[in-house]
């Protein structure tokens, strides 16, 4: 018999059957508690996940030269009338395959990554050609702190305060030419120190994504630096990572080291992996269901509520007449 390796894609069955974190967490209690020779009958009990883990808030690894910029304004313009993630929970639950594509081990695989020096190169069509260093391009555009729902492909949502430039405010620093169209995005490549860049060696690394010029220029696109009042830890996609929160999260592509301004549609990172369930535009939608799952519905990280999804993720007012 041979085997055959396929892709893993996102994934549901967590959310079909057992919430896959609750599930590991529990085993491994299980396990602590054999070692302590305690009774496996006090499991019933404890049906919190945080309970089990009773770990400290996370701490800011490492300041950058830029950590005196946070806690950035907040925005009271974007707010969102749903309970806040806390960020023990949303810190340790994390898509970002370059480390592991286990949500619960992304936070301890990425700690220690190296985010300075970092830059940013910024080419294509427009006039403002060039490679930036990421604490002079902080420096130079406004940033703010908004809350936003943020809601995955995989059916969970959080809600969280981002810190971040707003997307309009770079492609007014790169001065786009009248060619550009739409807007490439590419994360940074090292396997050296990224081990599913290394491991999941059958993606196309570096990931990459793409939007139209105008989503770019849609006042709600932001390239995110922090997040809680705090700069972005890595599992979250530091130094600055891409938050479009009207679209499945795949859009929002992490670690950003190229921007570049084309006249061509370009190709994204999931879309080429798998073209039947990520689409190009990949806008929240209830109606139009993942191929293996509804998208009716979703799980908020946390309290494991489900709600009913909205369209455009609850930015309808902000985005639809970008695609009328
Ligand atoms: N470079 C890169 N960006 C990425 C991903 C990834 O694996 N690599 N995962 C995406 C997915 S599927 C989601 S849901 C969000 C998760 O962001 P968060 O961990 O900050 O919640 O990041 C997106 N950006
Ligand atoms: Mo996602």
């Amino acid at each position: 018999m041979t085997l055959i390796k396929i892709p893993r894609g996102w994934e549901i069955s967590e959310n079909l059957v057992t919430n896959e974190t609750d599930f590991k967490n529990r085993r491994k209690f299980i396990k602590q508690l054999g070692v302590l020779g305690l009774s496996t009958a006090l499991i019933g009990c404890m049906d919190n996940k945080q309970s089990l883990n009773a770990q400290s808030m996370p701490k800011t690894p490492f300041k950058s030269p830029s950590a005196n910029l946070f806690p950035a304004t907040r925005n009271e313009k974007y707010t969102v009338s749903r309970e806040m993630t806390k960020e023990i929970v949303s810190s340790r639950y994390n898509n970002f395959y370059e480390f592991t594509t286990d949500k619960d081990r992304v936070w301890k695989l990425a700690k220690d990554y190296k985010t300075r020096p970092w830059t940013v190169e910024i080419t294509g069509e427009v006039k403002n050609k060039g490679t930036f260093d990421i604490d002079t391009l902080l420096k130079k555009l406004p940033m703010e702190e908004r809350i936003y729902r943020f809601r995955c492909v995989e059916a969970w949502a959080m809600t969280v305060p981002w810190t971040g430039i707003p997307m309009k405010e770079l492609i007014k620093f790169a001065e786009p030419t009248t060619k550009a169209k739409y807007v490439r995005f590419e994360s940074f490549n090292n396997p050296d120190e990224a081990p599913g860049q290394k491991g999941l060696s059958w993606y196309k690394w570096p990931y990459y994504e793409g939007i139209t010029i105008e989503e770019a220029n849609n006042e709600l696109t932001l390239l995110g630096t922090g997040i809680y009042g705090k700069e972005m830890p890595m599992q979250h996609g530091a130094p600055i990572r891409l938050i479009i929160p009207w679209k499945y999260g795949f859009k929002s592509i992490k670690s950003i080291v190229k921007i570049e301004f084309t006249d061509e549609k370009p190709k994204t990172f999931w879309n080429d992996l798998a073209p039947k369930e990520y689409g190009f535009t990949a806008n929240v939608n209830p109606k139009v269901p993942h191929p293996r799952w509804s998208q009716a519905t979703e799980r908020l990280i946390g309290s494991g509520e489900r709600v009913p999804t909205k369209i455009y993720n609850g930015y309808e007012e902000f985005v639809k007449e970008l695609y009328i």
